[in-house]
């Protein structure tokens, strides 16, 4: 129902119908190329030589996800992308793991240079120049040694170079990844090899990315299998590791021991309660990365297999390259990005794991309650957290409001003392605003879209969904500590701090899961804000266009009051 619901609302999902364009129909699942490594595939005849004759029917869309595919349904003989797991191909520009073959260089174009001795006239020539040309490489053998680079599909590109998707429109033809049908029955088996679950949570948005359906899956399991095992049947109890990931994004104040205490009761909340181990990590920083590792292979074993499993963007191919990092030895690179769905495929990652324990990425898990999924990539970008986190507090009296973008906000409706604090943790580029709740209600008309982004434009308020409240009755006993978080799953959380009881209205769009939860981090900023909107680069541009606007409109008003003058003054001769 709330897939559906997201579905229907993300602005990123294409209409149904759009699936069904001529080559979906098709029921070719026939191979494009026979199945070959990508480095072969650089001077492979079906690729390299252009054809006359029209290309081949694309396989079926739902099998371009690589290593998504049931038992009895072989998979389409297409190279695998390295980068996010799609099946590569190079006849439909406009379909999800479209690349471009390079040309077959000629058998010289490595050759060194030849230390050519420059003319004595060159003098116009920079130094620099000279000495490209002068110094040729000694040991060529050196640059032919080097691994070529893996080819990824043109979406991988684009992401690893510019950061973003090139096709949006491309890899939305593909059909919502099957956790349950393509990972779970592997990762939850009884018979084969011992399975190790990597729940890989992102620390910035702990309740919003907990993958819960994992964790009641390999609860559920863990407990089925103990039983079975003490019965003397063959049974293979998971190992689940909870890896909360990112803590680089949290203020550096915070005590590693609290936070693994916060960490362990929040996962026990979310269904979690048989963990092996819990890892807090910083993939982009390499903290606490080495410990996993070791920590995994003991787990694995020599024939185990690793499941790295979570929410879209919560960090699991980062986590993996890092872990990679840590090992000796070549290990592909993933594609990561600042993109919910980044992977689409299920990828063995080698080299990180000794024997013949496998390791594997997936595609992260769409959690419609997250309010990343309902938006853009252009308003993604605004909300995503990639840098350590400020405090921005208010403090409030009853009958005013917060509100985050235009995209949640909090209402203090009754209050049992004069004012309370609310500290807000949520992307700095996202602007707050603060004012009286009696004029909350023209924020969405004059201001959602504008000055509080996201959304991006008014078109997109209505497309977002419903705008609806939810009530919270709070209480504290201290002024100068946090006495619990209202968490937005997608979005970031306000703390709230008071000695006294609340009544809190908070609104966000329908689905959007909003939370209690005892506070995770209890620092206040050192200067309070104001009423009004934050200063932003988004507020001061919205200010400008409307400040333009205003001013367009009086001046035609003053250009149709010239006007009708003369006329007035012949009236009234
Ligand atoms: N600051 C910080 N950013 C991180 C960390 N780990 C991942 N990221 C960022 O989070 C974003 C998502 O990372 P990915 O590794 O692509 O996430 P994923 O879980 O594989 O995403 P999907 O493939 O969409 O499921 C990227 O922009 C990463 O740079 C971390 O430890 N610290
Ligand atoms: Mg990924």
């Amino acid at each position: 129902m709330m897939l559906s619901l997201a579905r229907r609302l993300s602005p990123r999902r294409l209409p149904t119908h759009r699936l069904l364009f001529p080559f979906f129909s098709s029921p070719s699942s026939e191979s494009l190329i026979p199945h070959q490594s990508p480095s072969l595939l650089l001077f492979s005849s079906p690729f390299s030589s252009p054809s006359q004759s029209p290309p081949p029917p694309p396989p079926p869309l739902a099998d371009l996800r690589g290593g998504c595919h049931a038992e009895d349904h072989p998979p389409p003989q297409l190279p695998l992308c390295p980068g996010c797991g799609v099946h590569m191909q190079s006849t439909h520009p406009s379909l999800p793991g479209f690349f471009i073959p390079p040309t077959p260089k000629s058998p010289d174009y490595h050759a060194p240079l030849s230390p050519l001795p420059l003319a004595s006239d060159e003098t116009h020539l920079s130094l620099s120049v000279k000495s490209g040309h002068l110094s040729s490489n000694p040991n060529p053998s050196t640059t032919h040694g080097l691994d070529p680079k893996p080819m990824v599909c043109a979406r991988c590109h684009s992401l690893r170079h510019y950061g973003r998707v090139k096709d949006p429109n491309a890899e939305n033809l593909l059909p919502d990844f099957d956790f349950d049908r393509m990972v779970a029955p592997k990762m939850a088996s009884p018979s084969g090899p011992r399975s190790v679950v990597l729940m890989v949570v992102d620390a910035a948005d702990f309740d919003g990315s907990f993958p819960r359906r994992v964790a009641r899956l390999v609860s559920s399991s863990i407990e089925k299998h103990s039983i079975a095992y003490k019965e003397g049947k063959p049974a293979n109890v998971p190992r689940v590791i909870l890896v909360v990931t990112k803590i680089d994004i949290l203020p550096s104040s915070i005590a590693p021991d609290d936070l693994e205490h916060w960490v362990r009761k929040q996962a026990r909340i979310g269904g979690a309660n048989k963990l092996t181990g819990v890892h807090l990590v910083s993939a982009v920083r390499d903290w606490g990365v080495r410990n996993l590792v070791e920590h995994v292979r003991e787990l694995a074993g020599p024939r185990g297999n690793v499941w790295a499993v979570g929410a879209q963007n919560a960090g699991k191919s980062t986590l993996i390259n890092a872990m990679g990092r840590c090992v000796e030895g070549k290990v592909s690179h993933l594609t990561e990005a600042p993109v919910p769905g980044t992977t689409l495929g299920i990828i063995r990652v080698e080299g990180v794991l000794g024997g013949q324990a496998k390791l594997f990425d997936t595609p992260g898990i769409l959690h419609p309650y997250q309010i990343t999924s309902r938006l853009t990539r252009e308003e993604q970008r605004l909300v995503l957290l990639c840098k350590e986190l400020k405090p921005r507090t208010y403090r409030i009296k009853a009958g005013h409001s917060v509100h985050i973008g235009g995209l949640m906000r909090l209402d203090v409706e009754e209050l049992s003392v004069e004012t309370l604090y609310l500290t807000v943790w949520a992307s700095p580029l996202v602007p707050l605003h603060m004012g009286k709740t009696e004029n909350a209600s023209l924020m969405i008309e004059n201001h959602f879209g504008q000055q509080l982004q996201p959304p991006i434009g008014e078109n997109r308020v209505a497309e977002l969904g419903k705008w609806t409240r939810r009530e919270f009755r709070v209480s504290g006993s201290k002024w100068d500590a946090c006495s619990v978080d209202i968490a937005t799953a997608g979005l970031g959380w306000i703390a709230v701090g008071l000695k006294g009881e609340a009544v809190l209205g908070v609104w966000t769009y329908d689905g959007i899961d909003v939370i209690t939860r005892s506070p995770l981090l209890f620092n206040k900023a050192r200067i309070f804000e104001e009423a009004g909107f934050t200063t932003s680069k988004i507020v001061s541009e919205a200010d400008s266009i409307s400040n333009k606007l205003k001013h367009k409109k009086s001046e035609k008003k003053k250009q149709l009051d010239h006007k009708t003058r003369p006329v007035e003054g012949y009236i009234n001769a």
